[in-house]
């Protein structure tokens, strides 16, 4: 497969490297650690000397990939060269790169992209960073290994949600096609990346399923600190129910409200195509996409709910495109 990214500076700068710096973003998903990892491992099959970092370090379902074990949450030491994956803008790496020098080269795939380094290699139709990786170790003529292969795929499952987003193309299945020759386990990555949950994940989902409401083809729940302990559900986030809530037949928009630790709410929301609810989250200081996006909302559970809310449904009620 040739590659169409501009990549042949990129391929020079690397090649003039031995210590290379790699981060991602706080709050890493399977693209930026896929990505993190299909790059680093491939460069140090190469003899270099890479550093792996992401400030929050690397969550529970993706332990299992190859070279996780590696990854640190400071760099440490020096470097002559320091490349960003996955991140649209510099803060998204939080402290990551404190004290070292900025970024010799960003690999993503937003479109919000702040082009922050030398060199970006930034593309919005890749369906994923993974996938942009991919044209730049092809560019280097480097092996694909089963564990690089791994770390890609787990990248193009996770942005695609598994191959349903509007942007998969038929390039995005030469591409998993390509990676599958390695002989990785496209199921087990597959389940790991998407399907897979703790019990108290599932636990937690249970107390929002039980206070679930609709109107308007809006749908909505709450989950709060106590239905948190009641389900020994360890993290702050909803444990993906909103994913639940917008595969819902009867409904144009969801919304989840989560309470966290310091009283403020968290509030999700979800569209089917036509509607953009980042409108509706940017009004209350968030932001997104036009089919997910988010805002952290300070206040009492019931008065941010009847706020957010009556602001979703105005928009809503105004017509197809909120
Ligand atoms: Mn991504």
């Amino acid at each position: 497969m040739q590659s169409k990214y501009p990549n042949r500076k990129a391929v020079e700068k690397i090649q003039q490297s031995n210590r290379i710096l790699l981060v991602t973003h706080i709050k890493p998903d399977g693209d930026a650690v896929g990505s993190l990892l299909g790059l680093g491992l491939a460069l140090q099959e190469s003899g270099r000397q890479v550093q792996m970092v992401i400030e929050d370090g690397i969550p529970l379902s993706l332990r299992r990939l190859t070279g996780s074990d590696q990854i640190r949450k400071k760099a440490e030491g020096e470097f002559d060269l320091v490349i960003v994956v996955d991140c649209s803008d510099l803060g998204r790496v939080g402290k990551a790169l404190d004290g070292k020098p900025a970024p010799d080269i960003n690999i993503d795939h937003h479109i919000t992209n702040e082009e922050f380094a030398e060199l970006n290699l930034v593309d919005a139709h890749a369906v994923a960073t993974a996938e942009i990786i991919y044209a730049l170790l092809n560019d280097l003529e480097l092996s694909l290994t089963p564990p690089v292969a791994a770390a890609l795929l787990t990248g193009l499952i996770t942005d695609t949600l598994g191959f349903r987003t509007s942007n998969v193309r038929p390039e995005t299945f030469y591409l998993v096609a390509r990676l599958m020759e390695t002989s990785v386990d496209l199921p087990e990555l597959y389940r790991r990346a998407l399907v897979s949950r703790s019990f108290e994940a599932v636990k937690f989902w249970s107390f929002g399923l039980a206070k679930l409401e609709q109107a308007d083809r809006l749908v909505w729940t709450s989950l709060t600190m106590n239905d948190r302990r009641a389900a020994n559900y360890p993290g702050r986030d909803d444990a993906d129910l909103i994913n639940v809530l917008s595969s819902i037949d009867e409904m144009d928009v969801s919304m989840i409200f989560v309470e966290q630790p310091n009283g403020n709410i968290k509030v999700s929301w979800r569209a089917q195509p036509g509607f953009d609810v980042a409108v509706v989250a940017k009004e209350f200081g968030g932001g997104g996409h036009a089919a997910a996006a988010g805002a952290e909302i300070p206040g009492a559970m019931q008065e941010v709910q009847d706020k957010a809310l009556e602001r979703t449904r105005l928009a809503l009620t105004g017509g197809r495109h909120v």
